[in-house]
């Protein structure tokens, strides 16, 4: 299974590391990060982006609007001052899958302009212009499956079967995304954990992972750091590391290909154990001088 990703094709045989770069001066977990007297700065970003690329990233995203519930809304044009000249930088110095996490248009086509090789929208290209937009870029897109708005999606959660829901949702976005003439086999799909989901509905979508596409579809997905790990385990955020690498390992187990984290280096040892474990032959095996 690939994915081509403008210049770079990226086999997702094995599970691929996707490290997360938040422009946003608000995430909960690596927000204002990169920021000095308010404004962003590209050099610390940089320098992010290069250690998460030489601990095994494939694959970095990048944000600029924050969907964690309270956030401040962003406009076009300061999502795009935001994530524009971070693609430009990032794509001139390393190779490295650029992912831009956006639901708007205007950032999907400046973005593919500047180097980009993967949209990732949390909205699954249903804002205006967008499915277009991700077409003509002729990149690969990563869809996911939200109930309810970034606001108040946490409020009141309901299903009747979450996973036979988010498995339609995401069918029918991905023959959104063929009609629109989006390649299949250049659609990747995201259950969307913590998006409109209380802990049941998030562990039961874990359970079955592996029913919500067909096999040759590829699935990413995102639960670092996430609040799920907090309420489960009743930790900070900087207390999550563990949770979310047992959880990176169960949804390598259940068959996820992408996996998007804060911690590289920690989650790539995590993944080529199980790895050498549940498919011998498919990572190199190094041993200790
Ligand atoms: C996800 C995402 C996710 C995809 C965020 C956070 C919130 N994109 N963007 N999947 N989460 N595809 O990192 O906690 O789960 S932002």
């Amino acid at each position: 299974m690939q994915l081509v990703c403008g210049k770079t094709t990226l086999d997702l045989t094995t599970p691929q590391v996707m490290g997360i770069l938040n422009t946003t001066p608000d995430s909960f977990s690596d927000g204002g990060s990169y920021y000095q007297g308010g404004n962003l700065n590209l050099d610390i970003a940089l320098r992010r982006a290069e250690q998460m690329c030489a601990e095994g990233a494939t694959l970095i995203d990048i944000g600029g609007e924050s969907t964690r519930p309270g956030a401040d809304p962003v406009t076009e044009q300061q999502e795009l001052d935001r994530v524009v000249p971070m693609v430009e930088a990032i794509s001139r110095r390393l190779d490295v899958v650029i992912s831009v996490d956006t639901s708007t248009a205007a950032v999907m086509r400046e973005s593919a302009a500047a180097g980009a090789g993967l949209i990732n929208d949390v909205r699954a290209l249903t804002r205006d212009g967008a499915l277009e937009a991700a077409a003509a870029a002729g990149l690969p897109v990563c869809v996911m499956h939200m109930q309810g708005e970034p606001g108040t999606m946490q409020a009141q959660p309901e299903y009747g079967n979450v996973v036979a829901e988010v498995r339609e949702y995401l069918m029918q976005r991905m023959g959104a995304c063929i009609a629109a003439g989006i390649p299949q086999n250049q659609v990747v799909l995201d259950p969307g954990f913590g998006f409109g989901k209380n802990d049941d509905h998030n562990l039961e979508l874990l359970r079955h992972l592996s029913n919500l596409a067909p096999a040759d579809v590829p699935l990413l997905v995102g639960m670092s750091r996430k609040s799920m790990v907090g309420r489960l385990l009743n930790r900070e955020v900087d207390e999550r590391l563990p949770g979310s690498l047992a959880l990176a390992m169960l949804s390598a187990q259940r068959g996820s290909h992408i996996i998007r984290v804060h911690d590289v280096a920690a989650t790539v040892d995590v993944l080529r154990m199980q790895q050498l474990v549940d498919a011998p032959g498919a990572v190199p095996v190094e041993t200790l001088k």
